[in-house]
């Protein structure tokens, strides 16, 4: 990188905000905020627990497991077992789209709760819930109910499981099963990730082993068709002649889970919520799985390009070709038009897990710089690479999350693809059970942090005045509040999709949008007045 490309040096502003910590928790911190050198290996400390007291961007175990992998499944009913106030944002808040078809069950839009009361945390809530799972039964006859723990049923030790088994059974065409993904479980929603992946995978995936139709069948792993993302890439799969089987989870069923397993390829998008599920069908089923990414036009062609190699088939590299070509036109003239406002300008990105590093690409397609970013609970993997996985260190909070043991099965095991194959794959530079983490990918001297507190926030943002930050709907108003315009890549803001080749134009003309506004840098807050501030402009005084 030039010198005039360089970015500036964040050194002095790191110790800045640390030094407002005290000292126990300035070391702590200063392991989760790495000034990125990519050709170095350096290690950035994650998936720990947040510092009491400061103002995190994470959330609970209960919500990665069922908001984030089991919400967008629209056939199943998600039954929160706990206090009303844990399924408010379990409500319609989400921006999970699903296509139910014209008669297809779709529970997505309804809020299930077993809406504990004092005497249920006192006397037990074991009979509340098997009423709850009864009455669901009744009214919906739905193919599956997951029973998701909130805090207070760990803590009274209701056995969610023994009700759902006695369920289960008692019902008998209606799969019960339960999730033990207390909030306060591990140290983030990414716990929760982990925990649906083992349920679904104990029990639903492997129950249809009915052979889809389809010369090239995929899975979609860790795609939660956000805004409509996933519409966007089963319309570009569909005119290549590659088939989805099953997405986890967005616009997926209980009935696409089960029959998963049969599929001749795993794409995984969201590594962190998904990767389990990857390795545990590659262990028994021998479904082999590689990292793929839809967010920017040219990840897409690249994504696409992958599976036309995996599958070493010259008529489909060829349909491939023709795909991106009829579609990539139109994309650059987008890009080309948006660059007139966006190239050269600053972007910052807080978000989970994933998507902190795949909308880098976009952005680097609008010619602009991603300075800083980082994850909300991301482990070291997803920074640095899977490489360092036989090196992280399993503390308590890890070990509290179940390790299901996975066995090759012996009747269904069925390796998609020899040993050598896939070594001259990973020669051709695919990221075979790989990941290559997002630190690699960012500039030399941008400052990754982990888990950022809103004091680093605010610090980060009057050191590199981004014209842009990314992050969600709790961060949105005070970064606005500073006279930064904040896109939310969590529900988009309502917009999108912005995933494959639609997707990028829409994003394109969302940021070129946002950076053409003055509005955020002429907002005052009322208590200002020309004494506090010289600048303010009249009008705000009168
Ligand atoms: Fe994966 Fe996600 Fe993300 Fe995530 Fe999430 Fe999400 Fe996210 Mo919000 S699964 S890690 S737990 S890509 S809900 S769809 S947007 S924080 S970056």
């Amino acid at each position: 990188m030039s010198e005039e490309t360089k970015l500036p040096d964040p050194s002095k502003v790191k110790e800045e905000i640390l030094a407002k910590y005290p000292p126990k928790i300035a070391r702590k911190r200063a392991k989760s905020m790495v000034i990125n050198d990519p050709k170095l290996d350096q290690e950035i400390q994650s998936n720990v627990r947040t510092i009491p007291g400061v103002i995190t961007q994470r959330g609970c175990t209960y919500a990665g497991c069922k908001g984030v992998v089991l919400g967008p499944t629209r056939d199943i009913v998600n039954l929160v077992h706990g206090p009303i106030g844990c399924s408010f944002y379990a409500w319609l808040t989400r921006r999970n789209q699903t296509d139910p078809g014209v008669d297809g069950d779709n529970f997505m839009n309804y809020c299930f709760s077993t809406d504990m009361q004092d005497e249920n945390i006192v006397f037990g809530g074991e009979k509340k819930l098997k009423q709850a799972i009864q009455e669901a039964y009744d009214i919906f006859k739905p193919k599956a109910i997951g029973v998701f723990s909130t805090c207070p049923v760990g803590l009274i030790g209701d056995d969610v499981h023994a009700v759902s088994r006695e369920m289960k059974e008692k019902l008998g065409d209606c799969n019960v099963f339960g999730f033990s993904c207390e909030g306060y479980k591990g140290v983030s929603q990414s716990a929760g990730h982990h925990i649906a992946n083992n349920q679904l995978f104990r029990h639903v995936i492997g129950l249809d082993d009915t052979k889809p139709a389809g010369k090239y069948t995929v899975n979609l792993l860790g795609e939660y068709n956000i805004g409509g993302d996933g519409f966007e890439i089963d319309r570009i799969f569909k005119k290549c002649g590659i088939d989805i089987i099953c997405t986890f989870s967005g616009n997926s069923t209980m009935d696409k889970f089960a029959n998963s397993h049969m599929a001749d390829l795993n794409l995984v998008m969201c590594h962190r919520s998904i990767n389990y599920m990857a390795e545990m069908q590659e262990t028994k089923f021998g479904i082999p799985w590689f990292k793929v990414n839809f967010i920017g036009a040219e990840s897409t062609a690249k994504a696409l390009r992958k599976v036309g190699e995996y599958f070493e088939d010259e008529a489909l590299k060829a349909k491939i070709e023709e795909v991106i070509a009829e579609e990539m036109p139109s994309v650059l003239d987008r890009a080309t038009m948006a660059r007139a406002k966006t190239a050269g300008k600053v972007a910052m990105l807080f978000v989970g897990g994933s998507r902190a590093h795949h909308y880098q690409e976009l952005f680097k397609e609008l010619e602009m710089k991603t300075v800083s970013a980082g994850y909300e609970f991301g482990h070291r993997d997803d920074y640095e690479g899977r490489k360092v996985l036989p090196t992280i260190k399993v503390d308590a909070d890890s070990r509290n999350i179940e390790e299901i043991k996975v066995e090759a099965d012996e009747t269904r095991f069925n390796p998609r693809a020899t040993e050598e194959k896939l070594e001259a794959l990973k020669e051709k530079g695919l990221e075979i059970s790989d990941y290559r983490g997002m630190a690699p990918d960012m500039a030399d001297q941008s400052l990754i942090v982990d888990d950022i507190t809103h004091w680093e926030t605010e610090k980060l943002i009057e050191f590199y005045k981004p014209d842009i930050f990314c992050a969600g709907i709790k961060e949105k108003y005070v970064v606005q509040k500073s006279g930064i315009p904040l896109k939310q890549l969590h529900s988009y803001d309502y917009g999108g999709p912005y995933a494959g080749f639609e997707g990028a134009k829409n994003f394109y003309a969302d940021i070129e949008k946002m950076l053409s506004t003055t509005i955020w840098k002429k907002i005052k807050a009322p208590w200002l007045t020309k004494e506090t501030d010289p600048c303010i402009c009249a009008e705000y005084v009168a």
